[in-house]
Order: structure tokens, then sequence, then C-alpha cells
């Protein structure tokens, strides 16, 4: 799976891994590489193009972290851009009951796929109903009666039916009788789209109202898979694509493109013959596969987290000295968007070491970033300059209204005080009686008693 693209992609970053200071002279050979094992996977070369600007964008804006090199920092920048490349792990529908509709060209591996979904659907404690809408091939209604007796799952054909809405509609009643609550209809493979076909997917799915439309694709089409899918989409909104035969798959084009090119997401992967070689897509995994370096990763992710971390005790101690100014404010807000309560500088006081954030609060630090961004690097520092008409314009700069600019101002007012306070003998007993759970505006609630 993934060998040849995996290959030239560690060969790729393997020789950025030395490097003392990136220019872009000396990553410009890697980067070559990189573009050329995409295209070589068979991506297209305008995915590769947005890819490569990916990397670009995320290189500028990146400090350059004393404890790792250049090259793993912008080994760390690929990863991270394959992983936006392939999107976020999809979730697949949960309702029950559940009807599945499954479609694709020829030889796809529908039938094959809807055993392995609903043997997968009833390790989730479904009760599956296969159905065989496939009435084009004679042969077909044998093979998934046989594959689901193998697997004990119940099955529904109709060899005699007319059309498959009749076996549809059929299925529909019998899935009702036997108390199934994830239907999966299997349909006909196809050579291409065309009016017939996408006049009776519409009809099917007028009928059956699926929750969810996967397409299923063959990855050794490479490219090809990812113009059937935008084609099928176009024609039929589909909720996902299942991928199959990734197994044989050494290039990987398909599953890199596919969520960019179509939009829609890989939701499984197939892996290979058997019902059990089915699995959910997890895009980290796909790119740990093809990267590796998963130790670099790590590395670089726990230089920043160190970078965070000193930062969060420069602000700590800003606060406890009362220095603490809007600037410090912001970069404790971002702290916390980075690194969850553990940014919290309230965390890093005694006694405070649990404190949480509710989303209430997680949405008014949105707003308050927002504030504070509007107004100038002396207003951040001094912020009883601020006029009431400069309070107008941070409004209308921040998209917020007057009085929540009023409030930011009212709510650090009186952190600086509680600042203040902490210095005192006074303050610091309280300090020390407050034990663990307190939120981020426990402190200024506090001292506003
Ligand atoms: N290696 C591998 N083979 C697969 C996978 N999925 C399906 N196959 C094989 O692909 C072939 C076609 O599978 P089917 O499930 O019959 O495909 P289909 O889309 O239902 O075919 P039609 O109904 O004729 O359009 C079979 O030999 C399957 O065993 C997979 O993930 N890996
Ligand atoms: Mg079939």
């Amino acid at each position: 799976m993934f060998e040849k693209i995996s290959e030239k992609l560690q060969h790729a970053v393997r020789s950025l891994r030395g490097l003392n200071t990136i220019s872009e002279k000396n990553i410009a050979a890697s980067l070559k590489e990189v573009r050329d094992a995409f295209l070589d996977a068979d991506v297209s070369f305008e995915v590769v193009r947005a890819f490569l600007e990916d990397i670009r964008q995320k290189s500028m804006g990146e400090k350059v972290l004393r404890s790792i090199s250049p090259g793993q920092q912008l080994i760390k920048i690929i990863h991270d851009a394959m992983l936006d490349l392939l999107g976020e792990e999809t979730e697949f529908c949960e309702e029950r009951p559940l009807r599945v509709l499954l479609l694709g060209l020829n030889g796809s591996g529908k039938t094959t796929s809807a055993v392995k979904l609903a043997k997968w659907l009833r390790r989730k404690e479904y009760t599956p109903l296969l159905v065989g809408c496939d009435l084009q091939r004679p042969a077909a209604a044998d093979q998934l009666e046989q594959m689901a007796l193998a697997e004990g799952i119940q099955c529904f054909v109709d060899r005699t039916a007319r059309s498959p809405m009749a076996v549809a509609k059929s299925a529909l009643n019998y899935g009702e009788e036997i108390k199934a609550n994830a239907i999966i209809f299997d349909s006909a493979g196809r050579l291409q789209v065309d009016e017939p076909l996408v006049h009776e997917l519409v009809e099917m799915q007028k009928l059956i109202r699926a929750q969810e439309v996967l397409l299923v694709a063959d990855a050794a089409l490479g490219q090809e898979a990812v113009n059937v899918a935008k084609t099928f989409h176009e024609a039929v909104s589909l909720t996902g694509v299942a991928l199959t035969k990734l197994d044989g798959d050494a290039r990987g084009g398909a599953a890199l493109s596919m969520k960019h090119s179509t939009g829609v997401s890989v939701k499984f992967v197939g892996l290979g013959e058997t019902a059990d070689d089915w699995d959910i897509f997890r895009p980290d995994g796909m790119v740990q596969r093809i990267l590796g370096m998963g130790d670099v990763v790590s590395l670089v992710e726990r230089a920043h987290e160190r970078v965070d971390r000193e930062e969060a005790a420069r602000l700590s101690k800003r606060f406890k000295k009362a220095e603490f100014d809007f600037d410090d404010y912001l970069s404790q807000l971002e702290q916390i968007g980075k690194m969850g309560p553990i940014g919290n500088i309230m965390t890093m006081l005694p006694g405070m070491s649990n404190a949480t954030i509710s989303p209430k609060e997680l949405s008014l630090m949105d707003q308050s970033k927002a504030i504070i961004r509007a107004m100038t690097m002396e207003e951040r520092r001094r912020p009883q300059i601020i006029a009431g008409s400069r309070k107008l314009r941070i409004a209308r700069g921040s998209g917020v209204q007057l009085k929540d600019v009023n409030h930011l101002l009212k709510h650090f007012e009186s952190m600086k005080k509680a600042m203040k306070k902490l210095k005192t003998p006074q303050g610091k007993k309280m300090l020390s009686q407050m034990q663990t759970t307190g939120s981020i505006a426990q402190l200024s609630r506090l001292f506003d008693e």
C-alpha cells in the first residue's frame, strides 16, 4: 500500500533532515522531489500546486525553533499540509434506522463493500439487511446471497422483480418485518454515468431516502477514480466515498486527491478481499504510512509545546508582577487556543492547576481576541488612553458592539486589580486558599467582591 509514493517522499524529506538553515535554494530540490512524487502518484497538477502553495504559506509564518533543525521543521510542515489535503476524518451517519445506497462503476467492489459494511455495522450493534438491487447481471443475486450467508447477515433478493425500484420497495417492507435497522442497497455496476442511470438513482433515492450515499471507487484507477466521483457527485449528491483495493495501490493518487478535488470525503477503505478487510478512513494514519517520520513530527510538536510553555510562564510572571497588558492578554488567549486549558496562565498560579474553560468563555475569548487585535500597540499597553470615539472604531474594526468593548475594558481593569492584589500578603494568602476548580474568570470575580 502506497509503497511507491512513500519511498519517493521519504527520500525527498530525508535530505531535509540535516539542514541547519532553510533557504529557498536548499529546499528547492526537495520540494521538487515532493512535487514529482505526488505527480507520479497520479495526483492532479492542480492539487499538487495547491499543496505546494500550502507548504510555502505554512513555512512563511513559521517561527524558527531553537531545539530542532529547520529541516525537521519543514518535514512537520509537509506532514501538516498532507493532513490538510486529506481533510478531517468524517463520521459515518449513526442514525437508526439507517439506509445506505452503494453505487459505482462495474467491478469497483460494491457488492463486496456492501457485505463488509454490513459486518462493520453489526459490530456497532446494528441489525443489518443487505438488499440486492443489481438486476443486470444474472449472477449478482447469487453472489450477494452467498457472501451474506457466509457472514451470517440477512439478505433480500428478488430474482423475478422487474426493476431495482421494485426490489427496494419490497426490501423496505421486509426490513421492517425483521426489524433490521441498517439497510444496505447494493446496486448494479455501470460503465458510465448517463441519463437513464441518473434518473434511476434519483428515483431510487426518493424512495429509500438513504442518509448515506456512498460511491464505491477502485483506488487503482488513480485520477480516473476522482473524475468518476466528480461525475457521480454532480448527478446524485454523494455523502462519501468508499475507496476499495487500497491494498494493491502503490501510488495513492485517488486517496490523496479525492477530498480536495471533489469536496467529498473518503469515509471507508477496502483493504482486501475478505469481509474484514475494511476500515474507516483515517487521514493521520495514511500520512503516517506514506511519510513515515513519526519521530521527527513528534519532536517538532514537543518543541512547539516547549515554546508555548515558555511563553505561558513568561505571561504568568508578568501577571504576578502586575505588568500584564492587553498585548500579553492577547498572547494568553492565543496560547489557550493552541494548548487548551493548560495555556491558561491561571493554571500556573498556585492552587489553580485544574482551571477549566467553559464553551461560553471560549466564544467570549474569540471576541476578546478580535477586539484586542483592533487596538493599536499603544492602546494595548495603556488602555486608559482609549477614548469614546476610539472605542467605537475598535468595535467596528472587530465586528462587535460598543458594549462588548466596554465590557472587555472593564473585565481587564478588574483583572489588573486582581494582579495588584496578588502582590500583597493578603492576596498571596487568598491564592493559597483557593483550591482546584476555577475558571479563567474566577480570579477576577474573587477580587471583584
Ligand atoms: N484486493 C481487493 N479486492 C477487492 C476489494 N474490494 C473488492 N475486491 C475484489 O474486486 C472484485 C469485484 O468486486 P465486486 O464486489 O463484485 O464488485 P462490484 O462493484 O459489485 O461489481 P459489479 O456488481 O459487477 O459492478 C472481486 O474480485 C472482489 O474480491 C478490496 O478492497 N481489495
Ligand atoms: Mg456487484
